[in-house]
């Protein structure tokens, strides 16, 4: 089953991966089943987006399938995700996880095509120890590896409330860190003219709308409130997208994995332009 309304095309505007990788899910894994929710989920709304007034039948984006990640190692996916990206050139890479740690092999190859690289990350953990359970690569050390090829003042991070007190410390020479969503207007003007990458963990929501994720934490951001976050996105130029940690699991009514389509597509009528 593909996202909605994708369609293979020679030259797609943005491209769908579904990195299915849960191996360093410590706490509850689950995740590597995200993408397929996300897709059975999509089926169920619309292609038209009434607040963007835009509809993804106009918007020509492929859905790839799944990465094949089964056994691998962080490192070996780290490469895998890297290369796929890579390989994509000039079409827009959409990755649906998976847990985070899909996340650092997308940034290293747009790092090395947009030197002046941002990243935006959406999560209610900061991901910023060096090392969890002895492992240098994993969900809970993903901005921190990051940071080994941005510049701290190159990361954002928005609707973080959970971490150590040496996270939120490490957290302070980054350009922002707030568990709030809105972005100060002054951060905002210096992303504009930046190339931004946008990683969503769906656990920045509030439980109580997304519980299927494996590590949900009080005091979240509310759907619409993403939703709307997402669609600002457009006045920026993204180069590249994921929404990760999406366990179905967990997800009994499927809110979770609907909410998630309904990013996906709001996300891609607001930054593909066609
Ligand atoms: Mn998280």
């Amino acid at each position: 089953m593909a996202f909605l309304s994708s369609r293979p095309a020679p030259r797609p505007a943005a491209t769908i991966i579904g990195v299915p990788f849960d191996a360093t899910s410590t706490f509850r894994a689950g995740s590597r089943e995200g993408p397929a929710a996300i897709r059975w989920a999509s089926q169920s709304i619309e292609t038209y987006s009434p607040v963007l007034q835009r509809d993804l039948d106009d918007v020509a984006y492929a859905d790839a399938g799944d990465l094949d990640v089964a056994g691998l190692t962080p490192e070996q996916l780290v490469t895998v995700v890297k290369d796929r990206v890579g390989a994509l050139d000039a079409s827009l890479p959409l990755l649906l996880g998976g847990e985070h740690t899909i996340t650092i092999g997308a940034v290293l190859t747009l790092q090395r095509r947009h030197s002046d690289l941002a990243v935006i990350q959406v999560d209610a953990h900061t991901d910023l120890r060096d090392t969890y359970e002895n492992q240098r690569i994993s969900h809970a050390t993903v901005m921190r590896r990051l940071l080994d090829v941005v510049a701290p003042l190159h990361v954002l991070q928005a609707g973080v409330r959970a971490g150590t007190r040496e996270e939120f410390a490490a957290a302070k020479r980054l350009r922002y860190s707030a568990s709030r969503l809105e972005i100060p207007g002054a951060v905002w003007s210096w992303l504009e003219p930046r190339p931004v990458y946008v990683t969503i963990d769906i656990d920045a929501l509030d439980p109580a709308e997304a519980p299927g994720t494996g590590n949900p934490e009080p005091e979240g951001v509310r759907g619409r409130d993403l939703l709307a976050f997402v669609r600002r996105l457009g006045l920026l130029r993204v180069v590249g997208l994921d929404l990760v940690e999406v366990s179905p699991r967990y997800d009994p009514s499927g809110r979770t994995a609907v909410l998630a389509a309904t990013i996906i597509r709001e996300a891609i009528l607001a930054i593909v332009k066609t």
